[in-house]
């Protein structure tokens, strides 16, 4: 095949950010503007593109198909030797660290905005992943940020297009390109992981208990369906919104009780015993039953506490828990009880994986609803979904009608109640959120504020959170603002590095409670956020008086 050196210009913004570069598509459609990210991030892997394998798919978000044209193209201009895609590019974001993985592969690209509504109007993403499967390190996005900001030409292939939608192998020149259903490895991963058997013949015991899981149409619906439907023998009415579309039905792929209202209802109306949703790529995950919504931040904690329900951790034990910064303590609590280490992070994926390949981190999470474990490199919606039908079988044992409320009381009466809560204030424009973070910024460099008495509450301690790798000795500094009380609740404030647009303030409040678990956690923590508002100026600054979700 002809290669030919395009000419260019840099533009300006590719900075990768929490998870990738995430645009609107209609910045990613202007000319040049996704070549030169992907020439970027060619350039950027560490031994060269030249002979490298790489997986590639995306969330079926619109532009996808462009996209993996384009990067077909590059990589073979780049000597690339092989691309593995999926079936009509969909790939699950867990899917494609798992096949990196299991292919020895040098690294992925990942076609996703997450749980950003897509569409032309709409946002589009680009993510590189290294051979361990995990989004790349700081030193890698660096790099490929300043590649974007000096390129002056990248290397494309003549190929015309290529046929995504059947199975098979084809090649250009040196560039061998293989598309396979990408949901096929993913499900022996899951078989390896958990007890199928266990989870049938719960199903088919209490006949009564019902599910339904919701995709959003997003990429997991093909998942759900051969897991939840084909393999576990549930009905097939188990499963909502399991079309892969474009725009997600015009919807926001995110997974909690705002852009998930229809399962919510649903689970409500008709009694259902287990709803779960997933987010746009599959990474993220929501878990509720009739009058029960399942924290993340007690998630994480509640898997990890059931670490025997699930075999694969019986079989590797519990080599250490970690959570982002900004997740509450629920797990610490679950890591003391156990005797394993705890580590908390940065916010976003990528930190996890050091502790992982060092062997020091069984399951993790954050509090935006991603769970995951060593399994893979990234966090992973429809394994937690597994991981909570597996808990609510092995519940059944000793409890036979167990219902999740069940398991949530039983959880905190043994270990008390971490109140956590998070309010998003989305696309407030980025002056505003600045002077929140600055004015934020003098209090925790005042240290006279140490030990200050505000309402109830004794400043114990107030930093912008910083992070040394304990494995690679990176350090990564203004993770985000924390106020820390005496009696351990915290305030955090950070902004967003996924929006595409202005900027979005996160405001982050936990409360522990020993005893009182049974309050609304609104209630349990509405004098923290009288506090961090009134602290924050947050109302003055950005001109909102609420948030634009709370979750
Ligand atoms: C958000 C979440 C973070 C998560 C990241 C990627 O980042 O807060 O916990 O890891 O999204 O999730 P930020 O910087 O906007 O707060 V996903 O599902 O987009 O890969
Ligand atoms: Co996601």
């Amino acid at each position: 095949v002809n290669i030919r050196e395009v000419q260019t210009t840099p533009f300006e913004g590719q900075k990768p950010g929490t998870s990738g570069l995430r645009k609107r598509v209609k910045v990613f459609q202007q000319e040049h503007y996704t070549e030169n990210f992907i020439q970027a991030t060619l350039s950027a892997i560490p031994d060269g593109p030249a002979g490298a394998t790489l997986i590639v798919g995306g969330d079926g978000r619109y532009f996808l198909k462009e996209a993996i044209q384009k990067i077909i193209r590059l990589s073979a201009g780049n000597k690339v030797s092989k691309l593995v895609i999926g079936r009509n590019g969909i790939f699950s974001t867990p899917a494609v660290s798992n096949l990196i993985r299991k292919r020895k592969a040098t690294g992925g690209i990942l076609l996703t905005a997450s749980h950003n509504p897509g569409g032309p109007d709409n946002d589009f993403g680009i993510k590189f992943n290294m051979s361990n499967g995990g989004p790349a390190p700081e030193s890698v996005t660096d790099k490929i940020y300043q590649i974007t900001t000096k390129i002056s030409s990248y290397k494309e292939a003549d190929i015309p297009e290529v046929d995504l939608s059947e199975l098979g192998t084809k090649s250009f020149g040196d560039l061998t390109v293989e598309v396979i259903d990408s949901v096929d490895d993913y499900v022996l991963l899951m078989k390896e992981i958990f007890d199928f058997d266990m989870l049938r013949s719960f199903f088919k015991k209490r006949s009564s208990f019902k599910v339904l899981f919701d995709s959003l149409h997003g990429v997991t619906g093909p998942y759900g369906k051969r897991l939840l439907v084909d393999e576990l023998g549930l009905p097939a009415s188990s499963v909502m919104n399991s079309e892969p579309l474009e725009d997600f039905g015009g919807g926001h792929p995110d997974p909690n009780l705002t852009y998930a209202h229809d399962l919510v209802e649903r689970v409500e109306k008709e009694n259902i015993d287990f709803g779960a949703a997933s987010d746009g790529d599959g990474d993220r995950n929501m878990i509720i039953g009739k009058g029960a919504f399942v924290n993340p931040s007690d998630s994480v904690a509640l898997i990890a506490a059931y670490a025997d329900a699930i075999p694969y951790f019986k079989k590797s034990g519990l080599k250490g828990l970690a959570r982002s910064m900004p997740t509450s303590g629920a797990l610490d609590r679950v890591a003391k009880k156990k005797g394993v280490q705890i580590f908390e992070v940065p916010t976003g994926w990528k930190f996890f994986g050091n502790l992982m390949d060092a062997g020091k981190c069984s399951v993790c999470g954050e509090e935006s609803f991603g769970t995951g474990s060593d399994h893979i490199r990234e966090k992973d919606g429809v394994w937690a979904i597994l991981a909570w039908l597996s808990i609510v079988a092995y519940a059944s044992e000793s409890n036979p009608n167990v219902s999740l409320n069940d398991i949530l009381n039983k959880h905190y009466e043994e270990y008390g109640r971490n109140f956590f809560s998070r309010y998003d204030y989305e696309e407030v424009d980025s002056e505003g959120a600045n002077k929140v973070m600055a004015h934020l910024t003098a209090f925790i460099n005042d240290k006279s504020n140490i030990g200050k008495k505000i309402e109830n509450y004794e400043v114990a301690l107030a930093d912008n959170f910083e992070y040394k790798d304990p494995i690679d000795g990176s350090v990564s500094k203004n993770q985000g603002i924390r106020i820390i009380f005496k009696d351990g609740s915290r305030i955090v404030f950070r902004l967003s590095g996924t929006g595409s647009q202005g900027a979005t303030v996160r405001l982050y409040v936990e409360k522990y409670s020993a005893k009182d678990y049974k309050q609304d956690t609104q209630t349990a923590i509405q004098d923290l956020i009288k506090i961090a508002l009134d602290l924050s100026k947050l109302v003055e600054f950005t001109g909102r008086k609420e948030p634009t979700v709370i979750t």
